[in-house]
C-alpha cells in the first residue's frame, strides 16, 4: 500500500545533498544515491543468505580472499514501534553510539559541517590476532523519495585528508568502510506508536587497510553483524517507548 506524501516538509536534508554547501556535498550526494540503490533493491545473483532470525535476513557477497576487502554485507529486517527516521537518527547521532555499538572503543566528533553531517573518528575493538583498527568518516542523515515511498537513510563513509584528521594511534591501522542504515515506514506515521512498523535495510563494506586473517574475519562478522542489528533495533525500540513519535 503506497504511503501518501508527508503533509508538511520536515527538518534536515531531504532530497539533494549536493546543495549542502560544503566541500563534501558532491561526494555525499553520490554515495547516498549509490547506497540507497543498494539497500532498496532485492538481493540478486551473488548474494548468499548467511543468517536468519525472525524478520532479519543477512546476506554476504563472497569475494576472493585478497586481504584487501571484507565480503560486502547486506541485511533486511523489521522494527515495530519506531519510525524509519528514529532508527536512522539513532544510527547517526554520535552521542548515543556507544549505547548500542559494542565493537567500538572510542568515538570522537571531529567536525559538524552541516546540521545533518558529522565527521567522526572511531577506534574499533581489537580483534585478536589482528592489529586494532580505526576509521575516519562522514556520517550523513537524510530522507529520499523513491517512487511513491519515502526512505530515511544514514550513510557512514570513510574519508581521508580532512584537516582535523588524527593519525592512527600507535599500533592501530586505518581501515576504510561504507556502512548504511536505511528505513521505510510501512504505513502512514501516526502518533500511536503501537501502529508503527518499519522496514529496515543495512549494508556494510569494509577494507581492513592491511593484513587481517580472512577466515577469522569471516567468522567474527558472521557472529557480530546479526548481533549488532538485533541489538541496535531493540535499543531504538526501547529508547523510543513513551516518547513523542518523530515522523
Ligand atoms: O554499522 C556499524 N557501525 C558503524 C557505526 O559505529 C560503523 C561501521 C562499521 C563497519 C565495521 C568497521 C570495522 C573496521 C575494523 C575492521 C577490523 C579488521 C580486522 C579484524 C581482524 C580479524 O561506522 C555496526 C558494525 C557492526 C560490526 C560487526
Amino acid at each position: 500500500v503506497p504511503v501518501p506524501p508527508a503533509a508538511a516538509p520536515r527538518g534536515g536534508c531531504s532530497g539533494n545533498c549536493s546543495q549542502l554547501g560544503h566541500p563534501l556535498a558532491a561526494e555525499i550526494e553520490r554515495v547516498v544515491t549509490e547506497q540507497l540503490g543498494l539497500v532498496s533493491s532485492d538481493v540478486s545473483d551473488g548474494w548468499t543468505l548467511f543468517a536468519q532470525q525472525g524478520d532479519m535476513r543477512m546476506y554476504r557477497m563472497e569475494l576472493p580472499a585478497d586481504n584487501k576487502s571484507v565480503d560486502p554485507l547486506k541485511a533486511v529486517s523489521k522494527a515495530d514501534g519506531v519510525t524509519a527516521r528514529e532508527l536512522c537518527r539513532a544510527y547517526w547521532e554520535p552521542t548515543v553510539r556507544l549505547d548500542w555499538e559494542t565493537t567500538v572503543d572510542r568515538v570522537t566528533v571531529l567536525a559538524r559541517p552541516d546540521p545533518s553531517t558529522v565527521i567522526c573518528h572511531q577506534l574499533h575493538r581489537r580483534i585478536w590476532p589482528a592489529q586494532q583498527r580505526d576509521t575516519v568518516f562522514w556520517s550523513h542523515l537524510c530522507r529520499r523519495r523513491i517512487g511513491d515511498r519515502e526512505w530515511s537513510i544514514t550513510v557512514n563513509h570513510s574519508i581521508s585528508g580532512h584537516p582535523d584528521e588524527p593519525p592512527a594511534p600507535a599500533g592501530a591501522v586505518r581501515a576504510t568502510m561504507t556502512a548504511t542504515l536505511a528505513g521505510m515506514d510501512e504505513q502512514e506515521v501516526s502518533g500511536d506508536r503501537r501502529r508503527l512498523r518499519c522496514h529496515v535495510a543495512y549494508s556494510s563494506h569494509v577494507n581492513p587497510g592491511g593484513w587481517a586473517p580472512t577466515t577469522g574475519l569471516r567468522l567474527v562478522y558472521k557472529r557480530e553483524y546479526p548481533r549488532f542489528l538485533q541489538r541496535f533495533t531493540t535499543y531504538v525500540t526501547q529508547k523510543s517507548r513513551g516518547k513523542p513519535v518523530e515522523p
